[in-house]
């Protein structure tokens, strides 16, 4: 049946229009709620249909179904043609895909940064090579001899008690405990006179806390040559801290302690570098821990094959974290570890 009611043929007029004018599925379901759906168009029609006399309804109610299929064919085939141009796009984007192009705006936003140990390590680095250390290295897994009995502890020594140690299954092997353990490998390998710096990880069997972690990093300085003394430890000392803190006027203090390593053994402290009369960083005291320090014992000395009645070093040993927790303002040591790209993204 042909349509002819001048205002079923308006209404086809308006909703071919607003076809043509749809261009999404968004959109073309909006069209057939306004034509199809409960209150929409042809509804309205549907119900003045009803009340007409029967002669009009003969003629008028295959009209107004004419236009029903006429809207419900229209919107499938455009639907239909919406689906094949997407997929056609897709397909093209596929194959006309460039495996090797970059995406600037992805690059941009997805630049690493050096971790912070990087950053410092370098400026480590810098200073000792600048002093005429040399890089030196030693494994993470360690024989008791190396970590323990050439620096001068034996097995039933109470120090072995100052680091928790993480024993392997294999007897005799551990997780270093600290740095020190290069200084053997490299006394046992190289004839003074010997100057290294030793960055590297060690591993403590520890409750962690802010400032303790089981897993850190440590650095050691070892000079050994004839006639070193408490003078030359106390200047690489103070020229280290001054050009790691970049702070001229930074005083270093070296307090008794015990490390069965070296004699005398001294704890290093420098003088707060946020305050002269005490703040919340140095527990009101002016002075920060920085680690420990001494003259090389002649048993150890001896132990790695270096004659104590012809030379003598010194020694000393920081924590790296600690120092970058200083230097960059980090509170948390835990952090260095815990993988977070904001805190990462800082450096
Ligand atoms: C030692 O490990 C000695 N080997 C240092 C040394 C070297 C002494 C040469 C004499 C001569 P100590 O256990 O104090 O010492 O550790 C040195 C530094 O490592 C500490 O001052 C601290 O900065 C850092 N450190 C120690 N334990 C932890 C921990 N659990 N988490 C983070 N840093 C730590």
């Amino acid at each position: 049946m042909k349509i002819i009611d001048q205002s079923l043929l308006n209404i086809l007029a308006t909703w071919q229009k607003e076809l043509e004018q749809s261009t999404s599925d968004q959109e073309l379901e909006a069209l057939r709620i306004a034509y199809l759906g409960r209150s929409g168009r042809v509804n309205e029609l549907m119900g003045r249909l009803k009340k007409l006399p029967l002669e009009e309804k003969r003629t008028f109610g295959p009209q107004v179904q004419q236009l029903q299929e006429i809207i419900t064919q229209g919107l499938h085939t455009a639907q239909q043609k919406l689906r094949e141009e997407s997929q056609e796009k897709e397909l093209s984007k596929k194959k006309n895909f460039d495996v090797t192009a970059s995406n600037p705006s992805i690059f941009d936003k997805a630049t690493g940064s050096l971790h912070p140990y990087t950053h410092l390590i370098e400026r480590i680095e810098d200073i000792f090579t600048s002093m005429g250390f040399a890089y030196a290295q030693g494994p993470e897994v360690e024989t008791e001899w190396y970590n323990f009995e050439a620096l001068n502890i034996p097995a039933d020594h109470p120090a072995r008690d100052m680091q928790d140690t993480f024993w392997l299954t294999t007897p005799g092997l551990l997780l270093r405990t600290h740095t020190s353990s290069v200084q053997v490998h490299t006394m046992k390998t190289q004839q003074p006179p010997l100057a290294v710096f030793t960055p590297g990880r060690v591993f403590r069997h520890e409750a962690t806390d802010a400032t303790h972690d089981f897993m850190f990093m440590q650095c050691e300085g070892l000079l050994i040559d004839k006639n070193i003394s408490l003078t030359h430890l106390c200047s690489l000392l103070k020229v280290f801290m001054r050009t790691l803190f970049e702070k001229n006027d930074l005083s270093i203090r070296l307090r008794p302690s015990y490390f069965p390593f070296v004699e005398p053994g001294l704890e290093v402290d420098i003088s707060c570098i946020f305050c002269k009369n005490g703040c919340a960083l140095c527990k009101k005291t002016q002075w920060i821990e920085m680690g420990g320090s001494g003259l090389v014992h002649p048993e150890t000395l001896k132990a790695c094959g270096i004659d104590p009645t012809l030379y003598s070093g010194c020694a000393w040993g920081i924590g790296i974290e600690r120092l970058a927790m200083l230097l960059y303002g980090i509170n948390d040591i835990r952090l260095f570890h815990s993988g977070k790209i904001e805190f990462l993204k800082q450096f």
